[in-house]
């Protein structure tokens, strides 16, 4: 998809607060400062409309972006951001749960994981939590720029065997950077839409 309209529609903490209408979603899962922002920022080619910094934790809300008019892509706060409290992460987790399991429109959730490292507890645990509700997966592996391209096999191996990874969902390389992947990533995402 070539895009030229992408506007963010609502901050949401709640269902109230969803967007009412048809259109498809793609919500974008993982662990803080993975790159779930720059992917979308990659993805319609802008620079920073859904929000990134260095700073660990700044998507904190369920942000709805709309994309020409005819998907949402939905950024989701990240996990396994230390310095939040128990209470927060409670609160996170009963967040993503309830938009999860039931939001009708929720097409796929894009997984994204760092190829730099192997999976954490929580990136598995997110995986197992969408296989176990049959929500189609597309895992992006970020910042593949970092990674020297004779090695990025072996690092998706690592990444694959630790999840289980099901041979069904997509598995991308991505750098937001090189925008390696970009073209890939759209193929995954428009089958579900
Ligand atoms: N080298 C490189 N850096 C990246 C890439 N993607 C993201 N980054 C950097 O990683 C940091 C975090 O990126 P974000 O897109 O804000 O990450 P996020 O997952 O949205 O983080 P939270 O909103 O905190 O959950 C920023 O400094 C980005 O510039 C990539 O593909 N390559
Ligand atoms: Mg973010």
């Amino acid at each position: 998809m070539n895009v030229h309209n992408a506007e963010i529609i609502i901050s949401a903490v709640s269902p109230a607060q969803y967007p009412e209408t048809d259109l498809p979603e793609i919500a974008l899962a993982g662990r803080s400062n993975v790159g779930k922002s720059s992917f979308i920022n990659t993805l319609i080619n802008r620079k920073n409309l859904a929000r990134t910094s260095g700073k660990p934790g700044k998507t904190q809300t369920l942000n709805f972006y709309l994309i020409e008019d005819a998907l949402h892509f939905v950024d989701v706060p990240g996990y396994g951001y230390a310095k939040v409290s128990k209470t927060e992460r409670a609160k996170w987790g009963q967040m993503i749960e309830t938009y999860i399991t039931t939001r009708e429109q929720l097409k796929a959730v894009v997984s994204l994981i760092d190829l730099r490292h192997p999976p954490t507890q929580e990136d598995i645990q997110m995986y197992e939590f969408l296989k176990y509700y049959d929500i189609p997966v597309i895992i992006v592996a970020t910042k593949s720029d970092k990674i020297p391209r004779g090695k990025w096999n072996k690092h998706e191996s690592v990444i694959k065997k630790a999840l289980n990874f099901d041979k069904k969902d997509d598995f991308i390389l991505f750098s937001s950077q090189t925008k390696n992947g970009k073209e890939e990533a759209w193929q995954a995402i428009e089958k579900y839409l």
